[in-house]
């Protein structure tokens, strides 16, 4: 399957947007312009990108903790994702969510959640909800290896499977949870291998290669909407930095993160579009500057955004 000039330039343009948002929230957190802790999605860009690019803006999708990227690529506004993250009133919600509960409903984005594994019920949930309304969008549901270890992985996927619902359980597998190896916590080296256990497929992706990516969610999403059922698709990948930017993430050995960082997905996949001739030199440049000077602007809307006002603080809240 080829993807069309179009859709491939616009992918490459996501994943600058979330490198260079990610790495501005980087530094806006060490000048203490950001409450509370973050957690960056920098290297693991190509997953969240890869199945976005399949979807419509009335699908929905379920985050985690390390969401911006997700809320990005469904096409969330840079402007209001950094405002949100910096606590301001003109963020997506009025500043009160910040990094870890951030939600759209306008792009479909159901929510960033702390809670790890609470994203598979609520998918399920939003999957029910679109049969019984009878329409034909899906859902697609991020979520770490480290969450597959959760009994709300079984839950949400057996429920999701039995019900032929129509959910991507989609597993970003960085190999860590915090700081903890798979290898210590899981006896399977693939998480898509229990997709078997709910009679579901189960796909393992280069989840660095961001066509293929695209390509196994675009099966899934057919799948889906075609009425046939949930689909579990395990992309391996890498993050760049710590698990949160307090973690200089000492326990990855040196020539591991050397190994990953040679597979980063923005340089692979510039490099495809260039042979591909999708692209010239110059005009990858010139998407990358463009993106730069966007995200600029996001931050500058951000830090000139007020704080939503102490008597607004029970506004717009559940208590
Ligand atoms: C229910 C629950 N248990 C434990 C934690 C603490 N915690 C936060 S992130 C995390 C690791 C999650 O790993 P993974 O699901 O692989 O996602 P990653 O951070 O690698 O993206 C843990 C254990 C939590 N937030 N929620």
């Amino acid at each position: 399957m080829t993807l069309e000039k179009r859709k491939k330039i616009e992918m490459y343009r996501k994943l600058l947007e979330i490198r260079h948002f990610e790495e501005k929230v980087y530094d806006l957190y060490g000048q203490n312009l950001v409450p509370g802790t973050i957690h960056l999605y920098a290297g693991q860009e190509a997953v969240a990108v890869g199945v976005c690019a399949n979807l419509r803006r009335d699908d929905y999708i379920t985050s985690t903790h390390r969401g911006h990227g997700h809320c990005i690529a469904k096409g969330a506004q840079l402007n209001r994702v950094m405002a949100e993250i910096l606590g301001k009133k003109t963020g997506y919600c009025k500043g009160k969510g910040g990094s870890m509960h951030i939600a759209n409903f306008s792009v479909g984005m159901l929510g960033a959640t702390a809670v790890v594994g609470a994203g598979l019920p609520i998918a399920a949930g939003a999957g029910l909800s679109i049969r019984l309304r009878k329409t034909d969008q899906v859902v697609a549901c991020f979520f770490g290896e480290g969450a597959s270890n959760q009994g709300t992985f079984h839950e949400g996927i057996n429920m999701a499977a039995l019900w032929k619902l129509p959910v991507l359980f989609v597993c970003e597998n960085n190999l860590y949870a915090m700081g903890t190896r798979q290898s210590r916590v899981m006896a399977i080296e693939n998480v898509a291998d229990r997709g078997v256990a709910y009679g579901i497929p189960g796909v393992v992706v280069d989840g660095n290669d961001v066509m293929a990516v695209y390509e196994a969610a675009c099966e899934a999403v057919e799948r889906a909407r075609s009425g046939k059922g949930p689909t579990l698709i395990e992309c391996k990948t890498y993050r760049h930095k710590g698990h949160s930017r307090f973690d200089p993430a000492t326990y990855r050995p040196k020539e591991e993160v050397e190994e990953w960082m040679k597979r980063d997905p923005i340089t692979r996949f510039r490099a495809r579009l260039l042979e591909m001739k999708t692209l010239t030199e110059e005009e990858a440049d010139k998407i990358e500057q463009d993106v730069a000077a966007a995200v600029e602007d996001a931050v500058k809307f951000a830090v000139e955004s007020p704080f939503p006002a102490p008597e607004e603080a029970l506004e717009h809240v559940y208590i």
